[in-house]
């Protein structure tokens, strides 16, 4: 049983726990069950080497937890687990995902309608059983049938960030087996799309060894189809196989030979329509471009036609006329023609970012200190942080009031004096992720405000106004002179939730206005999008490039942001977080 696994079973207790309106319980499982699916280790492994004494050495896991963990280790079962799904048969797996489906209303709807799948509720819903049970009515039918046309719509797309551990780990142990030069992820995975339909990885034989090369493939086949986590095999051939994994995401893989690898890395790298474009240049200069190469057709030599390039993309991408295309630039989008004329941008690295201006601590919804967030994030080789606890509309995280981030701030003074005493050049900043209230006012006052470092503001709650309010509404908090950066400005997240309507463009002008920065959030609510940062770019709008860390593994979704960053054209010179800490502070409001 791998991580993932067993941290599905945790999660599912905690909904089943919470179902029955148990105290405390429900928290403590879900945290753990997040917890175990971010572990680099195996829990398996963790616990083949320390027992149940290693099992309650994770974070959260108490002697109760760790027993099930053990029992579903040694046995593939947990027989507290079962009673819970005895006691309420719901596939919950069929409702994840879908908004507005909380725990007890699943229960709601099972006890009343014995409905346990998606096909049970979309069967209620058409036969008008949803709204006459008491308490729903049309509109939560409706939220609910949005949710699941939602779901639908996200059709098994997989979130990048959550793939690409397993993809990476997978990439690594090809990479072991012996006769395999190279093994890369092509496809969408290569131009970082936020969401993922597969992955698709290529494959690369050494060429001097002595093996076949046949042999050297079936042997690469033979591992890929018996992989652990290998749930399904649809196709296993002698150089291309395709499975499911148990995690749900599909994997194809090809092994290629050397001399093709640059012209297999670019068709399967995409986009379709990228490669197109490229086809069509190389027919312009009579050639013929393919996954094996860059040809030239010799009509006196019809049998083979003249292999021009293929080795390297940078070779194929010369051999045609152009500039280097970076994969996250391929998606057909001017990068051709901006190729052409040489004015593609210098986009911004992924060892860039000297900062992190989004950070929640356990002063709210986050899991650890403001000092251990900050030694994290100087593993991750920033400079400094801001400190952006929520503030106190949003109850449920604990937000801070007045009194509470006063407080904050000795302990951040703490904090900066102590790194300081250790010759450790970081600094963690005063700063705040402050709630737009509905009217466009903020949270906490202007006198507060004012005395943060970082004022980020964000909306949390009323959704649905109109564009024209919504708008308005964001339009006033950016004209707040202390509001430095709009975080996720369009509210959405990745396979769960729309953005709220607002008009972006109106957004993008109002933030060069009234130089308000906007960010890319870089956890899965993947928000600025790209074609809206690709809008900042072009009116000279900054950006920050923020994890929104609630612990300190959350610092590696920075990659992300800096993915979709470059997916918008973004050099160095736009991020204000890959700026050196008093160029930064420098830029802000007053
Ligand atoms: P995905 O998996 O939906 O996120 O998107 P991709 O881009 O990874 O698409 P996928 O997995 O269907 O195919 C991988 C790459 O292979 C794709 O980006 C370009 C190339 N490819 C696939 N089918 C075609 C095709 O019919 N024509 C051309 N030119 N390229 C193709
Ligand atoms: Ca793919
Ligand atoms: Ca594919
Ligand atoms: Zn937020």
């Amino acid at each position: 049983m791998d991580n993932q696994e067993i941290a599905k079973i945790l999660n599912e207790i905690s909904i089943y726990l919470d179902m029955d309106a148990v105290p405390f319980k429900p928290r403590a499982y879900e945290k753990v069950a997040e917890t175990v699916s971010e572990l680099s280790e195996e829990v398996k492994d963790i616990y083949t080497k320390g027992g149940l004494k290693a099992l309650e050495a994770i974070p959260g896991v108490g002697a109760s937890i760790a027993e099930k963990v053990e029992e579903l280790l040694k046995t593939g079962h947990s027989r507290y687990y079962d009673g819970l799904r005895k006691k309420t048969p719901i596939r919950l797996g069929d409702f994840q995902g879908i908004e507005g489906l909380g725990s007890k209303t699943l229960k709601t709807l099972y006890e009343k309608l014995g409905i346990r799948g998606l096909r049970d509720l979309e069967k209620a819903i058409a036969s008008g059983r949803i709204r006459n049970l008491k308490g729903f009515g049309v509109k939560s039918e409706e939220n609910i049938l949005k949710g699941i046309e939602f779901l639908k719509k996200s059709g098994g797309r997989f979130i990048l960030g959550l793939a690409m551990p397993k993809i990476r780990e997978i990439e690594s142990r090809f990479r072991a087996i012996k006769g395999v030069e190279k093994a890369v992820a092509a496809g969408s995975v290569r131009r970082r799309k936020e969401t993922i339909g597969d992955a698709d990885i290529l494959v690369i034989i050494k060429e001097n060894q002595p093996a076949s090369a046949k042999a050297t493939a079936g042997k690469i086949m033979d591992y890929f189809v018996n992989m652990p986590e290998v749930a399904r095999v649809f196709a296993r051939g002698e150089t291309k196989s395709a499975v499911k994994l148990k995690n749900g995401l599909d994997v194809d893989v090809r092994v290629v030979p050397a001399e093709s690898y640059g012209a297999a890395l670019n068709y399967f790298t995409g986009s379709k329509e990228h490669n197109i474009a490229l086809r069509e240049i190389a027919i312009k200069k009579g050639w013929k471009l393919n996954e094996y190469g860059l040809f030239k057709s010799d009509k006196r030599q019809a049998i083979r036609d003249k292999f021009i390039a293929g080795r390297t993309e940078e070779e194929l991408y010369e051999k045609l006329g152009l500039q280097y295309i970076e994969p996250e630039l391929r998606e057909m989008t001017g990068e051709i023609e901006a190729s052409i004329v040489g004015k593609l941008p210098n986009l911004v690295g992924y060892d860039d970012l000297k900062g992190d201006l989004q950070i929640q601590t356990n002063w709210t919804d986050g899991a650890n200190s403001i000092e251990e967030m900050a030694r994290a994030a100087m593993e991750r080789g920033l400079e400094y942080i801001a400190i952006t606890d929520h503030t106190k509309r949003l109850t449920i995280t604990n937000g801070l009031d007045e009194k509470r981030i006063k407080k904050q701030w000795q302990e951040i003074d703490e904090v900066n004096r102590k790194l300081k005493v250790k010759g450790l050049k970081f600094k963690v900043l005063k700063g705040t992720e402050c709630d737009i209230l509905k009217d466009g006012t903020m949270d906490l006052p202007d006198s507060i405000l004012s005395k943060c470092e970082i004022a980020g503001a964000s909306v949390h709650s009323v959704f649905n106004l109109s564009r024209k309010d919504q708008t308005e509404r964001i339009k006033r908090a950016m004209s707040n002179p202390n509001v430095d950066i709009i975080f996720h400005p369009t509210g959405r997240i990745l396979n769960k939730r729309e953005p709220y309507d607002v008009d972006v463009e109106e957004l993008v002008r109002h933030a060069k206005k009234t130089k308000t920065v906007l960010e890319i959030n870089a956890s899965d609510r993947a928000d600025l999008k790209d074609e809206y940062i690709r809008k900042c770019v072009g009116q000279g709008v900054k950006m920050s490039i923020d994890s929104d860390a609630h612990s300190i593994f959350h610092f590696e979704w920075l990659e992300y942001g800096i993915a979709q960053a470059r997916r918008g054209w973004v050099e160095r010179g736009d991020i204000i977080n890959a700026w050196p800490l008093e160029k930064m502070l420098k830029f802000l409001k007053d």
